[in-house]
């Protein structure tokens, strides 16, 4: 380990005190280019590069306003984090949850600088979000939050600027939301302002689907190089919101069986399989919970979490793919994955994986497909939605899709090809970082002191 990596983790530890979630991101990714940065250290160090790239270009908290149904004014915390735009307008997505705060936006934005990078487009890293729980809400509610949010956040954001998109509780219906009260307020058409876009006004065909099927082909990508697939294997999914339903779709386009889905509450094992007709019926359009799966499928068995190990995971799987939300893998769930014979774990969700974790799977041999690589695939459509507003075209869903195949078989061998050029064997989580980095490290070098 470079003693100048350990130099800034401290600093950063020091100066972020209190951000737990940022600091493990930083952790994890500077604790994986060692060799990168052995390789080139007075130089970085003069530079000051890596103090450079774990301090955001800019921070935003704004004040949400707004009135509930009952007439009461209820005030949110609203973020953007433009952490770094060294490659393109920073670009990410929007998170609505109750657990939001500044440690996860950052944590998020910085992953996003990397998982962006690896895409191949000029996109740079940025995050943002509320702490508002859309959880019970009316849809005229979730219409007057949005209307607040963007009228703060448009100061900030623009087709060449920043370029929020959907995450966790930001959805089409959203989108709309907030996409209606920028064109108001600067009266102005701007497609590329936000990506995620309903398909009537500058949406593109399979951004939907993108995250999801993304991490499919990523999967199949790892499995084939090391002579397996996902035909016939049992897989568990963590979460049935956008990523686990489009996951789910194409673990089971090809061959796979999914057997469990799950929410905050509590999982769903079908041991006929998930009929996921079912689960978009639940979420997508009653904006349901999973436990209603049971009432549509008898034979199906609804489980409730029992703390400190989510229901999901003491299923039996071959393939898990977490899809719910961050640190949802500590190590005493990753020994029960391992004990019941789990091969591969693809990251649908960004950082569900603990340091612990990561490490007791990968020396088990379990292929791991991090979440900055293998998730990559819903900003990578995010940035062919910003190339047709920009042609003021769209592409077919064979062409978008077919697109996004041939951008994760390219993600998973700049993961593959890093890993093997250090001597790291299969960690492509160590692969896939170095390669972000090294790309991040030229376009900030090249900008000179900034
Ligand atoms: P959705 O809001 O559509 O779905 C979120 C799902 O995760 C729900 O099933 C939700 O259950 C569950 N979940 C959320 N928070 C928690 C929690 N604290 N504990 C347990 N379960 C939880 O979000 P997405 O599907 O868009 O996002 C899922 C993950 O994928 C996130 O980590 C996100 O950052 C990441 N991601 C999303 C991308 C996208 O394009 N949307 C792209 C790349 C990554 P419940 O309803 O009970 O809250
Ligand atoms: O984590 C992510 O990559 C996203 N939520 C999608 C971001 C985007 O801009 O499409």
């Amino acid at each position: 380990m470079s003693e100048y990596i350990l130099n800034v983790i401290n600093q950063v530890k020091e100066k972020n005190a209190g951000e737990a979630q940022f600091i493990q991101a930083v952790d994890e990714v500077l604790g994986s280019i060692a060799p990168v940065v052995l390789k080139h250290e007075e130089e970085y160090k003069r530079l000051g590069l890596l103090e450079r790239i774990v301090e955001p270009e800019r921070v935003i908290s704004f004040r949400v306003p707004w009135v509930d149904d009952n007439g009461q004014t209820r005030v949110n915390r609203g973020f953007r984090v433009q952490f770094n735009g060294s490659i393109g307008p920073y670009k990410g997505g929007l998170r609505f949850h109750p657990t939001v705060n500044q440690s996860i936006m950052k944590f998020l934005a910085f992953e996003q600088i990397f998982k962006n990078a690896l895409t191949g487009f000029p996109i740079g890293g940025g995050k943002g979000g509320s702490d508002f729980d859309p959880k019970g809400k009316s849809d005229n509610e979730i219409m007057r939050f949005c209307q607040s949010f963007m009228t703060e956040l448009q100061k900030h954001i623009g087709q060449d600027v920043d370029v929020p998109a959907g995450d966790i509780g930001v959805g089409a219906r959203e989108i709309g939301y907030l996409f209606g009260q920028y064109r108001r307020i600067k009266n102005d058409f701007e497609a590329g302002v936000l990506t995620g876009k309903g398909l009537v006004y500058g949406g593109s065909l399979a951004r939907k689907e993108a995250t999801g099927y993304g991490l499919v082909y990523f999967m199949q990508e790892m499995l084939c190089a090391n002579g397996l697939s996902m035909q016939n294997k049992t897989v568990t999914i963590s979460g049935s919101g956008n990523v686990a339903i489009y996951a789910c779709e194409k673990a089971q386009a090809c061959g796979a069986k999914v057997v469990a889905m799950s929410d905050s509450n509590g999982c769903v094992y079908d041991l006929n399989g998930i009929n996921l007709d079912i689960v978009k019926e639940i979420k997508e359009v009653k904006r349901g919970r999973i436990r209603e799966y049971v009432n549509y499928v008898p034979e199906a068995v609804y489980m409730e979490n029992n703390a400190p190990t989510p229901a999901v995971y003491t299923i039996k799987a071959d393939v898990v793919l977490p899809c719910a939300t961050e640190n949802d893998i500590n190590l005493e769930t990753a020994k029960i994955l391992v004990a019941n014979g789990l091969i591969a774990l693809g990251e649908g969700a960004n950082m569900p994986t603990n340091k612990e974790a990561i490490e007791y799977f990968l020396e088990h041999g379990v292929l791991f497909a991090p979440a900055k690589a293998a998730n990559a695939g819903g900003v990578a459509v995010s940035a062919l939605e910003m190339s047709q507003n920009s042609m003021r075209y769209s592409w077919t869903f064979e062409e978008v899709d077919k697109k996004l195949e041939r951008i994760m078989a390219n993600i998973f061998a700049a993961a593959k090809n890093a890993a093997e050029e250090y001597g790291l064997g299969t960690n492509y989580l160590a692969g896939a970082n170095i390669a972000a980095f090294r790309k991040i490290a030229d376009a900030m070098i090249a900008q000179g002191v900034i």
